[in-house]
């Protein structure tokens, strides 16, 4: 079995010490932070929630794989941030309210903070109102990151979205993004961007500043 494999196996199982010793390992042996990343972890995900759709698992089972994956990606995140400096203005990222899934929306974080902006994270199940009082806190945002992981919480990302927008605040444009958003539902929100992974969000917010 291959290290990616062996780390893979060891995410789906939720066996986050493993993790952690092996992606030190992998990173010892080489091997591409990102690689190890989504053909380790990414889609060691995808097949946990494979396996929850058909109820072969259940919740403990998903929380225990996503903990071994913040395990991983704490012992990558070194290699992944760069460590680019932070000129470009802030980013205020959250989970929009009633979802709490964060291990996406931790890794759009790191990747736009590795692109050169102070990422300010309010965290999961984040309510309108915080993101609104993070803006007037820090007017010198530019980018408002929005992350949505449920169908049944689409309606909550929209709402936070129109009430962004509506807000009157200066200076920031609006990203959404997670796995059931497509960029045409975006643009139906009203987003000024959309990006379906990490690396491509932060991209996607370097642009949005010209
Ligand atoms: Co949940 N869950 N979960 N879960 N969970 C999903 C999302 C699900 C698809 C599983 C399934 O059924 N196959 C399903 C949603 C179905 C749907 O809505 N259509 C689901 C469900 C149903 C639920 C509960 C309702 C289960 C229950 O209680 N019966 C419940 C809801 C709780 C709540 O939020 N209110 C629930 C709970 C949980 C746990 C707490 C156990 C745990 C989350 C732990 C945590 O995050 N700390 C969990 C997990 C782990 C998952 C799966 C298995 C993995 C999610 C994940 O971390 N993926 C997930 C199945 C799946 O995704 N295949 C599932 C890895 C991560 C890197 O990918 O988050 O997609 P992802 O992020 C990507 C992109 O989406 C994108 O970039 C990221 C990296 O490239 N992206 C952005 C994300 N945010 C972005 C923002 C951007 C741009 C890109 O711009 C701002």
């Amino acid at each position: 079995m291959s290290k990616i494999e062996e780390i893979a196996k060891a995410v789906e199982s939720g066996k986050s010490n493993d993790v952690g010793r092996l992606v030190e390992a992998a990173l010892a042996e080489g091997l591409d932070p990102l690689r190890i990343l989504n053909e380790g972890m990414v889609d060691a995900m995808a097949t946990v929630g494979e396996k929850f759709q058909r109820s072969e698992i259940f919740v403990p089972e998903m929380l225990v794989a996503a903990r071994a994956m913040k395990k991983g990606v704490e012992v990558l995140k070194p290699k992944l941030a760069g460590g680019e400096v932070t000129t470009l203005g802030k980013c205020i990222i959250g989970t929009v309210h009633g979802d709490l899934h964060d291990i996406g929306k931790n890794l759009v974080a790191l990747m736009i903070e590795s692109t050169g902006f102070e990422v300010i994270d309010l965290g999961v199940d984040v309510a309108i109102d915080s993101f609104i009082n993070a803006i007037k806190d820090n007017p010198d945002t530019k980018i408002v990151a929005l992350s949505c992981l449920l169908t049944t919480t689409m309606p909550a990302l929209k709402e936070t979205t129109v009430a962004l927008k509506k807000s009157g605040l200066p200076g920031f444009k609006v990203i959404v993004g997670g796995a059931p958003i497509t960029e045409a539902i975006a643009k139906d929100m009203g987003a000024d961007g959309f990006s379906a992974d990490a690396a491509s969000a932060a991209v996607v917010a370097k642009k949005l500043l010209v």
